[in-house]
């Protein structure tokens, strides 16, 4: 009994430490060349330069620090996202020797990650920073030259999209990226109107014909008792011709007798049908 109660305490224990991860400062990252860092708790540094100058740079031309924040509560103030930086809009000089501290402040895995940049000396053109959980990573780089606006981003799934984008530009910018919150429209806008939106219209493609709108038919319609409607309309006259003067019982009398005459009939023809569809296989040699 002892023993089980200081498993479950102990369990209790793991679990309040697991729920309350301590905020982490990552200032003991792994070198592992080529810029890449990282720790065993979560956080890498991708992209790193803090000498090589890009091309067309003569020299550094200013050196910057700036602390950036990814969180929940910076979407606050944008409706419909749900994360976002604290800041979405970065300037700089060109050839600026640039030094980032990024601060997750969610308990979830968040990146600051700059895309565009020369190849040759970022892999994969990018400068990446990554934090899991709450914490702090810092990573440097160097600008390259020229006019550019260059996407920040977070790369999980849906991140993004959700409101972790932001634009850096280098110079003058070369214009402003679609969807940073607070800058620039959404490519879809989300409509938090009461009233119902209007239909989505898809643009038709070239040579197709304009989809038609089914026509609901009112149920109590249906074929079968169009169908029945017409013959009886059609027969009305020869039967009223037929039923007159007679009683009812009669009139009954007739109509099974018609109705049989009928069906033999139909029989006749069906099966005459049938033999003309189906093949004789007796014919066959
Ligand atoms: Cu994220």
């Amino acid at each position: 009994m002892d023993k089980l109660f200081s498993i479950t305490a102990l369990m209790i224990l793991l679990s309040a430490n697991a729920s309350a991860k301590e905020f982490e400062k990552h200032d003991a990252l792994m070198n592992h060349g080529d810029g890449h860092l990282m720790d065993m708790g979560g956080a890498m540094v991708m992209g790193q330069n803090t000498d090589t100058l890009p091309g067309g740079c003569d020299e550094i031309a200013a050196t910057k620090e700036i602390t950036v924040h990814a969180g929940h509560k910076y979407a606050e103030k944008f409706p419909g996202r749900m994360w976002a930086f604290d800041t979405q809009e970065y300037k700089f000089e060109p050839c600026t020797k640039l030094t980032v501290h990024f601060v997750n402040d969610d308990s979830i895995r968040h990146q600051w990650m700059m895309h565009g940049l020369p190849k040759y000396l970022y892999p994969r053109g990018m400068f990446h920073l990554e934090v899991s959980g709450p914490g702090e990573v810092s990573g440097t780089l160097i600008l390259p030259p020229g006019n550019q606006t260059y996407l920040v981003h977070c790369d999980m799934a849906q991140h993004m999209e959700k409101g972790l984008k932001a634009q850096l530009k280098v110079g003058k910018g070369s214009g402003d990226l679609p969807s940073i919150p607070g800058i620039t429209a959404n490519i879809i806008e989300d409509d938090y109107n009461e009233a119902m939106p209007p239909p989505v219209v898809l643009p038709a493609k070239a040579g197709a014909t304009p989809a038609k709108v089914a026509e609901i038919e009112p149920a109590f319609i249906s074929a079968t008792m169009l169908i029945g409607l017409v013959i009886g309309l059609l027969l009305m006259p020869f039967l009223a011709r037929q039923f007159k003067g007679m009683s009812v019982a009669e009139i009954v009398a007739y109509s099974v007798e018609l109705l049989g005459l009928l069906f033999n009939k139909l029989s006749t023809v069906l099966v005459a049908l049938f033999k003309l569809i189906l093949p004789n296989k007796t014919k066959h040699p």
